[in-house]
């Protein structure tokens, strides 16, 4: 157990049941800094409301017990409203120079009750014998006022009442059980105490009449009305029973823990990440699909894809060029090979004593003519390709 020095927060518990799931148990000192009373009067300055101070110093002469003065004594508080208690620790007066007060507090009983006009309903009565000066008591009731009695057993100043502190445990809002060890799951407001049963509707992803059962049958959310087959998740998804979240995200034009959210107009795709204003389409005022971001007006020059998002692949002008020209020459040097060869041939259907006595004029004619030819098809080609 956590408890703050003074005692007067929220108590934490923490343990494991035989099923080793881990549980947090929850409760408050309700009684701290309440209004205290005592029809008994008080001794110097040690008055009731120093019971209730958050101060457990247990030396009376430290400014922080409370001591009655007139006998039968009683001391009590009023928590404010009605609580369901279980768990007192009171602070007693500690030992003084050998002088143990604890015959003080002996028999003393304990009440719990929702008026003043009453004793209230007996939660407690402490042992004839008290060997600790503090005292962890079960006052297992509810009330609003808890009233700690002295029977008027003995006379004197040992019949007062010498309380240094008390704290009142009560399951914090929201919180119910033996030990405040459950939670309740109540739409708007706190749970019977006892039990768990939530006065109204229970909070999104439970159902049953203490709100303590899980959304069943695919559904989740507000009353358990929504369906998990409603959702848009990306594959198969988990359906927590308070969220319905889709784990692995939503599919393309949805969005929201539960994907039933349509994309918002400036956005689109999966989980409505993308931007339509990412986008190159042809016009700045295309309509962009939340499916898939698609320009009704297709793309500007240069980009492609469904979104218009893609670089379009191109050849550089100077490539192009380059391999046009390169043709172009390749072209020209297979014609003059073919114009050479054929050329050759008719000559070798020509007399050898020709070819060998016309040697050199006939060398003289064919660099001629080849140059008259190259000339021509140079002629011809500038007319075929540009005239
Ligand atoms: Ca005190």
């Amino acid at each position: 157990m956590f408890t703050s020095p003074g005692g007067h927060y929220a108590t934490a518990i923490l343990y494991t049941t035989p099923r080793s799931r881990l549980q947090i148990s929850s409760c408050e000192n309700v009684a701290f800094n309440k209004t205290a009373t005592s029809t008994s009067g008080a001794l110097n300055n040690w008055t009731s409301d120093k019971a209730v101070d958050g101060n457990r110093d247990q030396d009376v002469h430290g400014g922080s017990c409370f001591h009655s003065i007139n006998y039968p004594s009683m001391w009590r508080v009023d928590l404010g409203r009605q609580y369901r208690i279980r768990h007192v620790t009171v602070y007693h007066r500690e030992m003084e120079d050998g002088h143990n007060f604890l015959d003080r507090i002996a028999n003393c009983t304990v009440h719990l009750s929702n008026d003043t006009s009453t004793n209230g309903t007996l939660c407690y009565t402490f042992p004839a014998t008290v060997s600790n000066s503090v005292i962890d008591l079960v006052c297992d009731g509810s009330g609003r006022y808890l009233t700690i009695r002295n029977p008027g057993r003995a006379t004197g100043e040992g019949n007062t009442l010498n309380i240094c502190e008390v704290e009142i445990y009560a399951c914090s809002r929201g919180t119910y059980g033996e030990s405040c060890e459950d939670f309740c799951h109540c739409h708007s407001s706190s749970c019977e105490p006892n039990n768990g049963t939530c006065p109204g509707d229970c909070r999104p992803g439970w159902q049953g009449d203490r709100c303590d059962t899980e959304c069943s049958n695919r559904t989740y959310g507000d009353a358990c009305a929504d369906k998990c087959q409603e959702r848009n998740c990306q594959g198969t998804s988990p359906c927590h029973h308070v969220t319905g979240k889709c784990e692995p995200g939503c599919k393309a034009g949805w969005t929201g823990e539960d994907c039933r959210s349509e994309c918002d107009d400036g956005n689109y795709g999966v989980d409505c990440k993308e931007p339509c204003a990412g986008r190159e389409c042809a016009d700045i005022n295309s309509s962009c699909d939340r499916y898939n971001g698609s320009c009704d007006t297709g793309c500007l020059v240069g980009w492609t894809g469904d979104d218009c998002t893609q670089v379009q692949e191109t050849l550089p002008v100077s490539t192009i060029v380059g391999c046009a020209t390169v043709a172009v020459i390749l072209l020209f040097f297979v014609i003059i090979t073919i114009l050479l060869v054929r050329r050759k041939r008719k000559q070798s259907a020509a007399s050898v004593p020709e070819r060998v006595v016309g040697h050199r004029e006939n060398c003289k004619s064919t660099k001629s003519e080849i140059h008259g030819l190259t000339k021509q098809f140079q002629y011809r080609f500038m007319h075929m390709s540009f005239g």
